[in-house]
Protein backbone atom coordinates (compact mmCIF):
# COMPACT_ATOMS: atom_id res chain seq x y z
CA UNK A 1 0.00 0.00 0.00
CA UNK A 2 0.86 3.64 -0.57
CA UNK A 3 0.97 5.07 2.77
CA UNK A 4 -0.19 8.29 3.89
CA UNK A 5 1.84 8.30 6.64
CA UNK A 6 1.41 11.58 8.72
CA UNK A 7 2.45 10.49 12.39
CA UNK A 8 5.56 12.42 12.58
CA UNK A 9 7.89 13.95 10.17
CA UNK A 10 10.80 11.32 11.85
CA UNK A 11 9.43 9.06 9.32
CA UNK A 12 10.79 10.45 6.21
CA UNK A 13 12.87 8.88 4.12
CA UNK A 14 16.54 10.18 2.89
CA UNK A 15 16.08 11.55 -0.63
CA UNK A 16 18.05 10.29 -3.47
CA UNK A 17 20.57 13.33 -2.77
CA UNK A 18 21.50 12.64 0.76
CA UNK A 19 21.95 8.71 -0.72
CA UNK A 20 24.47 9.89 -3.01
CA UNK A 21 26.20 11.79 -0.58
CA UNK A 22 26.04 9.06 1.48
CA UNK A 23 27.66 6.86 -0.78
CA UNK A 24 30.26 9.12 -1.49
CA UNK A 25 31.49 10.59 1.82
CA UNK A 26 34.36 10.83 2.58
CA UNK A 27 35.38 9.28 6.07
CA UNK A 28 37.40 8.52 9.16
CA UNK A 29 37.84 7.97 12.63
CA UNK A 30 35.30 10.45 14.72
CA UNK A 31 36.34 9.34 18.19
CA UNK A 32 39.99 11.06 16.89
CA UNK A 33 37.84 13.52 15.54
CA UNK A 34 39.26 12.38 11.80
CA UNK A 35 35.85 12.36 10.10
CA UNK A 36 36.07 15.50 7.77
CA UNK A 37 32.64 14.97 6.94
CA UNK A 38 31.38 15.08 10.74
CA UNK A 39 33.82 18.01 10.88
CA UNK A 40 31.87 19.79 8.34
CA UNK A 41 28.24 18.91 9.48
CA UNK A 42 29.51 20.60 13.42
CA UNK A 43 31.32 23.78 11.92
CA UNK A 44 27.52 23.75 9.46
CA UNK A 45 25.84 23.71 12.53
CA UNK A 46 27.72 26.10 14.72
CA UNK A 47 27.32 28.69 12.39
CA UNK A 48 23.84 28.04 11.43
CA UNK A 49 23.02 28.60 14.98
CA UNK A 50 25.37 31.14 15.54
CA UNK A 51 27.44 29.05 18.06
CA UNK A 52 31.45 28.41 18.61
CA UNK A 53 30.85 24.45 18.05
CA UNK A 54 28.96 21.79 17.38
CA UNK A 55 28.35 18.12 18.29
CA UNK A 56 27.38 15.53 15.98
CA UNK A 57 25.15 13.12 18.10
CA UNK A 58 23.00 9.99 17.40
CA UNK A 59 19.22 11.59 18.85
CA UNK A 60 17.69 14.80 19.94
CA UNK A 61 17.53 12.07 23.11
CA UNK A 62 20.91 12.34 23.34
CA UNK A 63 21.50 15.95 22.12
CA UNK A 64 19.21 16.91 25.08
CA UNK A 65 20.65 14.60 27.76
CA UNK A 66 24.36 15.44 26.68
CA UNK A 67 23.77 19.10 27.74
CA UNK A 68 22.02 18.43 30.59
CA UNK A 69 24.63 16.15 31.99
CA UNK A 70 27.39 18.79 30.44
CA UNK A 71 24.96 21.96 32.61
CA UNK A 72 24.37 19.93 35.69
CA UNK A 73 25.94 17.49 38.25
CA UNK A 74 24.24 14.98 40.45
CA UNK A 75 22.32 16.35 42.71
CA UNK A 76 21.38 19.44 40.68
CA UNK A 77 17.72 20.28 39.38
CA UNK A 78 16.95 21.78 36.40
CA UNK A 79 13.80 23.57 35.82
CA UNK A 80 11.54 22.72 32.84
CA UNK A 81 7.83 22.57 31.61
CA UNK A 82 5.93 19.89 32.50
CA UNK A 83 4.93 19.18 28.58
CA UNK A 84 8.39 19.19 27.39
CA UNK A 85 9.42 16.60 25.46
CA UNK A 86 12.62 16.09 27.74
CA UNK A 87 10.34 15.26 30.38
CA UNK A 88 7.50 13.32 29.26
CA UNK A 89 9.06 10.72 26.06
CA UNK A 90 13.03 10.91 26.82
CA UNK A 91 13.15 7.71 29.35
CA UNK A 92 13.72 10.32 32.12
CA UNK A 93 17.11 10.15 30.83
CA UNK A 94 18.87 12.88 33.22
CA UNK A 95 17.04 11.52 36.71
CA UNK A 96 18.76 8.00 35.65
CA UNK A 97 21.85 8.87 33.81
CA UNK A 98 22.73 12.28 35.51
CA UNK A 99 20.75 11.99 39.24
CA UNK A 100 19.16 15.56 37.62
CA UNK A 101 16.00 16.28 39.09
CA UNK A 102 12.93 18.07 37.05
CA UNK A 103 11.55 20.96 38.42
CA UNK A 104 8.57 21.06 36.55
CA UNK A 105 6.29 23.79 35.72
CA UNK A 106 3.24 24.30 34.00
CA UNK A 107 2.72 24.83 30.62
CA UNK A 108 1.09 27.69 29.39
CA UNK A 109 -0.80 26.81 25.58
CA UNK A 110 1.91 28.92 24.01
CA UNK A 111 4.54 26.38 25.07
CA UNK A 112 5.98 28.89 27.38
CA UNK A 113 6.89 29.02 30.75
CA UNK A 114 5.86 31.95 33.08
CA UNK A 115 8.85 33.66 33.82
CA UNK A 116 7.97 34.69 37.66
CA UNK A 117 7.00 30.89 38.01
CA UNK A 118 10.73 29.96 36.42
CA UNK A 119 11.77 32.43 39.19
CA UNK A 120 10.09 31.08 42.04
CA UNK A 121 11.24 27.67 40.84
CA UNK A 122 14.60 28.50 41.07
CA UNK A 123 16.07 27.28 44.72
CA UNK A 124 17.30 29.55 47.41
CA UNK A 125 20.92 28.62 49.04
CA UNK A 126 19.99 26.48 51.27
CA UNK A 127 21.60 22.21 52.26
CA UNK A 128 18.07 21.05 52.18
CA UNK A 129 17.60 22.06 48.61
CA UNK A 130 18.97 21.14 45.03
CA UNK A 131 20.85 23.19 43.41
CA UNK A 132 19.16 25.18 40.41
CA UNK A 133 21.49 24.85 37.18
CA UNK A 134 19.47 25.03 34.25
CA UNK A 135 16.26 25.80 32.33
CA UNK A 136 14.91 23.97 29.22
CA UNK A 137 13.20 25.74 26.83
CA UNK A 138 11.32 23.58 23.62
CA UNK A 139 11.16 25.55 19.89
CA UNK A 140 8.48 24.64 18.50
CA UNK A 141 7.21 22.67 21.30
CA UNK A 142 5.76 19.78 20.21
CA UNK A 143 2.58 18.81 23.08
CA UNK A 144 1.61 22.32 22.73
CA UNK A 145 0.75 21.79 19.01
CA UNK A 146 4.06 23.08 17.60
CA UNK A 147 3.88 26.26 18.43
CA UNK A 148 7.27 28.96 18.38
CA UNK A 149 8.10 30.53 20.66
CA UNK A 150 10.00 34.49 19.96
CA UNK A 151 12.95 35.40 19.87
CA UNK A 152 11.67 37.98 22.65
CA UNK A 153 10.40 35.70 25.19
CA UNK A 154 13.93 33.39 24.46
CA UNK A 155 15.85 36.48 25.81
CA UNK A 156 13.86 37.00 28.63
CA UNK A 157 14.09 33.58 29.66
CA UNK A 158 17.78 34.05 29.07
CA UNK A 159 18.04 37.07 31.25
CA UNK A 160 16.24 35.11 33.99
CA UNK A 161 17.83 32.19 34.19
CA UNK A 162 21.57 34.57 33.88
CA UNK A 163 20.26 36.74 36.68
CA UNK A 164 20.27 33.49 39.12
CA UNK A 165 23.63 32.03 37.94
CA UNK A 166 21.62 28.98 35.61
CA UNK A 167 22.17 28.45 32.36
CA UNK A 168 19.49 28.03 29.24
CA UNK A 169 19.38 24.84 27.15
CA UNK A 170 17.16 25.24 24.08
CA UNK A 171 15.34 22.00 22.59
CA UNK A 172 15.13 23.15 19.14
CA UNK A 173 14.31 19.84 17.90
CA UNK A 174 12.51 22.06 15.09
CA UNK A 175 14.24 24.91 15.14
CA UNK A 176 14.26 25.77 11.65
CA UNK A 177 10.58 25.40 11.58
CA UNK A 178 9.85 27.80 14.36
CA UNK A 179 12.33 30.07 12.43
CA UNK A 180 10.07 29.45 9.25
CA UNK A 181 7.31 30.89 11.38
CA UNK A 182 8.37 33.60 12.68
CA UNK A 183 10.00 35.11 9.66
CA UNK A 184 13.19 34.75 11.74
CA UNK A 185 16.63 33.38 11.52
CA UNK A 186 17.35 30.53 13.59
CA UNK A 187 20.76 32.59 14.81
CA UNK A 188 18.54 35.14 16.15
CA UNK A 189 16.47 31.87 18.25
CA UNK A 190 19.12 30.15 19.47
CA UNK A 191 21.38 33.69 19.98
CA UNK A 192 20.22 34.06 23.79
CA UNK A 193 20.70 30.25 24.52
CA UNK A 194 23.70 28.62 26.02
CA UNK A 195 23.33 25.21 24.37
CA UNK A 196 20.77 24.30 21.45
CA UNK A 197 20.22 20.87 19.70
CA UNK A 198 18.44 20.56 16.97
CA UNK A 199 17.40 17.31 14.71
CA UNK A 200 18.20 16.80 11.61
CA UNK A 201 15.95 13.10 11.30
CA UNK A 202 12.42 15.22 11.53
CA UNK A 203 11.26 17.69 8.77
CA UNK A 204 15.07 18.23 7.38
CA UNK A 205 15.06 14.24 6.11
CA UNK A 206 18.23 12.69 6.96
CA UNK A 207 18.17 9.19 8.24
CA UNK A 208 19.99 9.48 11.59
CA UNK A 209 21.05 12.52 14.18
CA UNK A 210 20.76 16.16 15.91
CA UNK A 211 23.29 18.37 16.79
CA UNK A 212 24.64 20.10 20.09
CA UNK A 213 25.62 23.38 19.55
CA UNK A 214 27.22 25.57 22.10
CA UNK A 215 29.90 26.94 23.29
CA UNK A 216 33.76 25.40 22.66
CA UNK A 217 34.59 24.96 26.11
CA UNK A 218 31.10 23.56 26.76
CA UNK A 219 31.37 21.19 23.35
CA UNK A 220 34.40 19.85 24.78
CA UNK A 221 32.26 19.00 27.95
CA UNK A 222 29.44 17.29 26.23
CA UNK A 223 32.02 15.27 23.94
CA UNK A 224 33.36 13.51 26.50
CA UNK A 225 29.08 13.09 27.82
CA UNK A 226 28.45 11.63 24.52
CA UNK A 227 31.13 9.39 25.15
CA UNK A 228 29.72 8.13 28.65
CA UNK A 229 26.39 7.70 26.66
CA UNK A 230 28.12 5.31 24.24
CA UNK A 231 27.81 7.70 21.63
CA UNK A 232 31.21 8.02 19.97
CA UNK A 233 30.79 6.93 16.49
CA UNK A 234 33.21 5.97 14.33
CA UNK A 235 33.19 6.28 10.10
CA UNK A 236 30.15 7.79 10.81
CA UNK A 237 30.65 10.79 8.36
CA UNK A 238 28.01 8.17 6.02
CA UNK A 239 25.38 9.43 8.31
CA UNK A 240 26.53 13.35 8.77
CA UNK A 241 26.68 13.41 4.94
CA UNK A 242 23.02 13.14 4.85
CA UNK A 243 22.83 16.27 7.47
CA UNK A 244 25.02 18.28 5.30
CA UNK A 245 22.12 17.80 2.72
CA UNK A 246 19.10 18.27 5.09
CA UNK A 247 20.99 21.86 5.92
CA UNK A 248 22.09 22.64 2.10
CA UNK A 249 18.42 21.65 0.75
CA UNK A 250 15.17 21.20 3.15
CA UNK A 251 15.34 23.80 5.37
CA UNK A 252 14.05 26.39 2.88
CA UNK A 253 11.50 24.45 1.84
CA UNK A 254 9.84 24.50 5.11
CA UNK A 255 7.14 26.59 4.86
CA UNK A 256 5.67 24.27 2.26
CA UNK A 257 4.92 21.65 4.98
CA UNK A 258 3.28 24.49 7.33
CA UNK A 259 1.21 25.81 4.05
CA UNK A 260 -0.01 21.72 3.77
CA UNK A 261 -0.50 21.59 7.53
CA UNK A 262 -2.92 24.83 6.75
CA UNK A 263 -4.81 23.18 4.28
CA UNK A 264 -5.05 19.85 6.15
CA UNK A 265 -6.72 21.30 8.93
CA UNK A 266 -8.85 23.74 6.72
CA UNK A 267 -10.20 20.15 5.22
CA UNK A 268 -10.35 18.17 8.65
CA UNK A 269 -12.30 21.52 10.16
CA UNK A 270 -15.21 21.00 7.72
CA UNK A 271 -15.07 17.11 8.85
CA UNK A 272 -18.50 16.92 11.98
CA UNK A 273 -17.24 14.85 15.23
CA UNK A 274 -13.91 16.18 15.37
CA UNK A 275 -12.59 19.46 16.94
CA UNK A 276 -9.33 21.28 15.99
CA UNK A 277 -7.28 22.80 18.58
CA UNK A 278 -7.81 26.85 18.64
CA UNK A 279 -5.03 27.76 16.78
CA UNK A 280 -3.66 24.67 14.97
CA UNK A 281 -1.57 24.23 13.51
CA UNK A 282 1.12 26.32 14.52
CA UNK A 283 3.64 24.65 12.26
CA UNK A 284 3.86 21.42 10.79
CA UNK A 285 0.96 19.73 13.32
CA UNK A 286 -2.08 19.21 13.38
CA UNK A 287 -3.97 18.21 16.50
CA UNK A 288 -7.87 17.98 16.52
CA UNK A 289 -9.82 15.81 19.13
CA UNK A 290 -13.09 13.45 18.88
CA UNK A 291 -16.26 15.13 19.82
CA UNK A 292 -19.07 13.64 21.58
CA UNK A 293 -20.97 12.31 18.45
CA UNK A 294 -17.91 9.76 17.94
CA UNK A 295 -18.04 6.30 20.30
CA UNK A 296 -14.89 5.15 19.07
CA UNK A 297 -11.08 6.06 20.49
CA UNK A 298 -9.21 7.29 18.99
CA UNK A 299 -7.14 4.30 18.40
CA UNK A 300 -10.23 2.96 16.92
CA UNK A 301 -10.43 5.42 14.34
CA UNK A 302 -6.55 5.16 13.44
CA UNK A 303 -7.29 1.68 12.80
CA UNK A 304 -10.02 2.48 10.49
CA UNK A 305 -7.76 4.89 8.76
CA UNK A 306 -5.26 2.62 8.63
CA UNK A 307 -7.17 0.48 6.78
CA UNK A 308 -7.41 2.92 4.20
CA UNK A 309 -3.92 3.97 4.17
CA UNK A 310 -3.59 6.85 6.48
CA UNK A 311 -1.41 6.74 9.16
CA UNK A 312 -1.76 9.16 12.14
CA UNK A 313 -0.94 9.73 15.50
CA UNK A 314 -2.97 9.23 18.63
CA UNK A 315 -1.60 11.42 21.36
CA UNK A 316 -4.55 10.88 23.78
CA UNK A 317 -7.69 8.68 24.25
CA UNK A 318 -9.65 10.51 21.73
CA UNK A 319 -6.82 12.94 19.99
CA UNK A 320 -4.89 13.18 17.69
CA UNK A 321 -1.32 14.53 15.78
CA UNK A 322 -0.98 14.74 12.00
CA UNK A 323 2.30 15.83 10.95
CA UNK A 324 3.09 16.93 7.49
CA UNK A 325 6.69 16.64 5.92
CA UNK A 326 8.59 16.94 2.75
CA UNK A 327 7.34 13.12 1.57
CA UNK A 328 3.91 14.97 1.77
CA UNK A 329 2.11 16.11 -1.24
CA UNK A 330 -1.20 18.34 -2.08
CA UNK A 331 -3.27 15.50 -3.10
CA UNK A 332 -1.87 13.45 -0.47
CA UNK A 333 -3.63 16.34 2.20
CA UNK A 334 -6.92 15.93 0.00
CA UNK A 335 -6.91 11.88 0.34
CA UNK A 336 -5.80 12.18 3.88
CA UNK A 337 -8.86 14.79 4.68
CA UNK A 338 -11.43 12.52 2.19
CA UNK A 339 -10.21 9.50 4.73
CA UNK A 340 -10.87 11.13 8.05
CA UNK A 341 -14.46 12.34 7.00
CA UNK A 342 -15.24 8.74 5.76
CA UNK A 343 -14.15 6.66 8.78
CA UNK A 344 -15.39 9.63 10.85
CA UNK A 345 -18.93 9.41 9.37
CA UNK A 346 -18.75 5.80 9.77
CA UNK A 347 -18.42 6.14 13.44
CA UNK A 348 -21.08 8.76 13.88
CA UNK A 349 -23.13 7.76 16.98
N1 LIG B 1 9.76 13.65 18.87
C1 LIG B 1 9.10 12.52 18.26
C2 LIG B 1 8.56 11.54 19.32
O1 LIG B 1 9.51 11.25 20.27
C3 LIG B 1 7.35 12.05 20.03
C4 LIG B 1 7.96 13.02 17.40
O2 LIG B 1 7.42 12.19 16.65
O3 LIG B 1 7.62 14.20 17.45
N2 LIG B 1 12.59 17.06 21.14
C5 LIG B 1 11.43 17.17 20.50
C6 LIG B 1 10.67 18.44 20.58
C7 LIG B 1 10.92 16.08 19.78
O4 LIG B 1 9.75 16.21 19.17
C8 LIG B 1 11.67 14.89 19.71
C9 LIG B 1 11.15 13.69 18.97
C10 LIG B 1 12.90 14.84 20.39
C11 LIG B 1 13.33 15.94 21.11
C12 LIG B 1 13.75 13.59 20.44
O5 LIG B 1 14.32 13.33 19.22
P1 LIG B 1 14.79 11.82 18.87
O6 LIG B 1 13.55 11.06 18.53
O7 LIG B 1 15.72 12.03 17.73
O8 LIG B 1 15.46 11.27 20.06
Amino acid sequence: MDWIDLRSDTVTLPTPKMRAAMAEAEVGDDVYGEDPTINKLEEMSASITGKEAGLFVASGTMGNLAAILSHCGRGDEAILGHLSHTFLYEAGGASALGGVSPHLITNQPDGTLKLDEIESAVRPDDPHFPISRLVVLENTHNRCGGVALTVEYTKAVAELAHRYGLKLHLDGARIFNAAAVLGVDAVDLAAPTDSITFCLSKGLGAPVGSVLCGTSEFIAIARRMRKQLGGGMRQAGVLAAAGIIALETMITRLPEDHERAYSLAQGLAQIRGVVLDPGTPFSNMVFLTLDDQISSSASQIAEGLKAQGLLVGVTAERRFRLVTHYMISDSDVGSAVEIFKKVVHNSMI
